[in-house]
């Protein structure tokens, strides 16, 4: 084998696996069921002491799902018939719990490796091989390196002036300790309004003394209906759950609902009003993603969606420089084509007298200071500082490992030089036998989490079992295949008005990151038919080694 370092003997135990799986998210964990249930030898790896991917770092005040209840979570008679949740928008807490009770369920304990951070994998050509080394020393060498990080495992930090020399706390949302600190009567500063940020500072806002939120762009939320169920309560009746788990593959986003089926300008205005409010009132994601088909593809369809939102929204606002801030009169960019989050009183929030916004625009960041925030126009002193400041999205993950294919080929100068490109999503040419869930070019956030992990890792299973019956031991994706599905991946990303927004979902917020849609927006249906007739058709568009 090739390792950097001569094997020093006695002391480094290299583990034999048919496959590695990185990650203890939906993606992660429902690999090792599935691959174990077909007789495979595999172990999971993850940084962090538990399960849930990113329910066991985001522990930060206000974290919830924003996939309403029975939506995020496996389809395992085993497991749903059994679990019940106590809310619609389930928050970290129960999510975690969740995680440990499938993790129960399944027995995953056995083959986990928690606190195993993979630093390095490297595929052996001659023994079609990955050579997968982690930062506490452990080394594996497996067939399959099934890499699922997930979309937001790597943080960005502002690189302000400064920031080292603050003496309170100054903490991102992802590194939330694990013991909630006091925020009762501080002084706390909140950078970011995307997702995490509007959570956050609603609910941070409830204990703070003074809360300022820092913004560069305004969200535009929609209301989250929160519904708390009683033991006997379900979100859905058990006996409907087989069928709606097979409308959830079968919805464009992975939810049971699509859009509406219908152009915005085929309802009369008063027709169409009615409609908007319904979507409204689901308290959901529907008025982004179950709503008229054209919404996130015409200039005026989305025009009229803001211009609800914007009257919805400013009618919550009591002062109208921050009506103008929060939901300006001209529309900012096209509604939907940045995350939509969902909130519980977000907007009453900046009513309060303690509760401030600072618009980055107009007064930029200069510095971080002892005290706190230095802008164009004054400091601001704070006690807390939270930076919701986001992820290297969607890449990330896969980039913060030194991953090596064909001829050493690094995965994260092939994605610095193409931006993401991948075949189906799934995989990457030049790197055999590695597959991700929720990769780059596949539906990853705009796709339900467990409904893509299952549709996904039963695809990856599926392709390591046609290997294993054909004595086949390395598959690679082709160049042309990846570049067609690169263009596939563009021309719909440009079809919608995503392009017109500047959001991680287009590497905006990463300088330097090629500017490419970080997903494919063709649907989940659309896209699992792809990897099928793929399957079908003999692995078209990779070839065997
Ligand atoms: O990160 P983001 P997030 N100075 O990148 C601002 C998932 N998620 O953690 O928009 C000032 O969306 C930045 O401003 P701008 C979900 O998929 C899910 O909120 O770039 N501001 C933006 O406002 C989500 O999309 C859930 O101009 C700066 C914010 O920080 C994804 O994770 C909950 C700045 C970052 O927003 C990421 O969400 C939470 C700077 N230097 C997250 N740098 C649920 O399901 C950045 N910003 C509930």
């Amino acid at each position: 084998i090739t390792l950097d370092q001569p094997e020093p003997v006695g002391v480094v135990n290299i583990e034999e696996l048919d496959a590695l799986v990185i990650g203890s998210g939906f993606g992660g964990v429902y690999q090792l069921k599935k691959l174990r249930d077909e007789g495979y030898k595999v172990k999971l790896v993850e940084s962090g002491t538990g399960y849930g991917g990113i329910w066991h770092w985001s522990r930060y005040p206000g974290a919830r799902v924003d996939s309403h209840a029975p939506h995020y979570q496996f389809s395992d008679p085993e497991l749903w018939k059994e679990w019940h949740w106590k809310q619609r928008f389930p928050d970290h807490n129960e999510l975690r719990a969740y995680f440990e009770f499938v993790a129960d369920k399944w027995d995953l304990g056995k083959d986990t490796y928690f606190e195993t951070h993979v630093t390095s994998a490297k595929w052996d050509e001659e023994e079609h091989k990955w050579i997968i080394t982690a930062s506490n020393g452990k080394i594996f060498r497996a067939t399959y390196f099934l890499p699922h990080c997930g979309i937001a495992a790597s943080r960005t930090m502002p690189n302000w002036k400064g920031l080292g020399s603050f003496k309170g706390m100054l903490v991102h949302s992802s590194y939330w300790p694990h013991e909630q600190p006091v925020l009762k009567g501080k002084k706390i500063a909140v950078v970011g309004t995307g997702s995490t940020g509007v959570q956050l500072s609603h609910a941070v806002s409830k204990e703070a003394g003074e809360l300022v939120v820092f913004q560069r762009t305004p969200a535009m939320p929609l209301q989250m209906r929160q519904v708390n169920y009683d033991d006997d309560e379900e979100s859905k009746p058990k006996e409907e759950l087989e069928q709606f788990f097979k409308d959830r593959e079968d919805g464009y986003w992975g939810f049971d609902f699509g859009f509406l089926g219908k152009g915005t300008f085929e309802d009369d205005e008063a027709t169409r009003k009615a409609s908007y409010e319904a979507l409204w009132k689901a308290g959901d994601f529907t008025f982004w993603l179950g709503t008229y088909t054209d919404m996130l593809f015409n200039d005026a369809a989305n025009y009229e969606a803001y211009k609800f939102w914007r009257e919805k929204t400013r009618a919550r606002i009591q002062d109208p420089r921050l009506q103008e801030l929060l939901a300006p009169e001209k529309q900012p960019y096209p509604f939907g084509c940045k995350r939509v989050p969902l909130e519980q009183g977000y907007f009453e929030m900046f009513n309060k007298p303690n509760v401030d916004l600072v618009d980055v625009n107009s007064t930029p960041i200069v510095e971080v200071t002892e005290k706190g925030i230095r802008t164009t126009e004054k400091e601001l002193e704070f006690d807390i500082i939270i930076l919701a400041t986001g992820f290297d999205a969607v890449t990330g993950g896969l980039t913060s490992i030194d991953i090596r294919g064909i001829d050493g080929v690094s995965l994260k100068e092939k994605f610095q030089e193409r931006g993401p490109t991948t075949y189906c999503g799934i995989s990457a040419a030049g790197f055999p036998n590695m597959f991700f869930i929720n990769g780059p070019q596949s539906p990853n956030a705009f796709c339900n989490g467990p409904t893509c992990a299952e549709l996904q890792g039963n695809w990856i299973a599926d392709v390591m079992n046609h290997n294993r019956d054909a004595g086949i031991s390395a598959i690679v994706a082709d160049d042309e295949s990846e570049k067609q599905w690169g263009e596939l991946t563009e021309t719909i990303a440009y079809a919608s008005l995503l392009p017109k927004a500047k959001s991680w979902y287009m590497g905006d917020n990463i300088p330097g990151k090629p500017r490419r849609s970080q997903m494919y927006l063709g649907g989940v249906p659309g896209y699992y038919e792809k990897l099928k007739s793929c399957a079908a058709e003999g692995y078209k568009g990779f070839h065997f080694q």
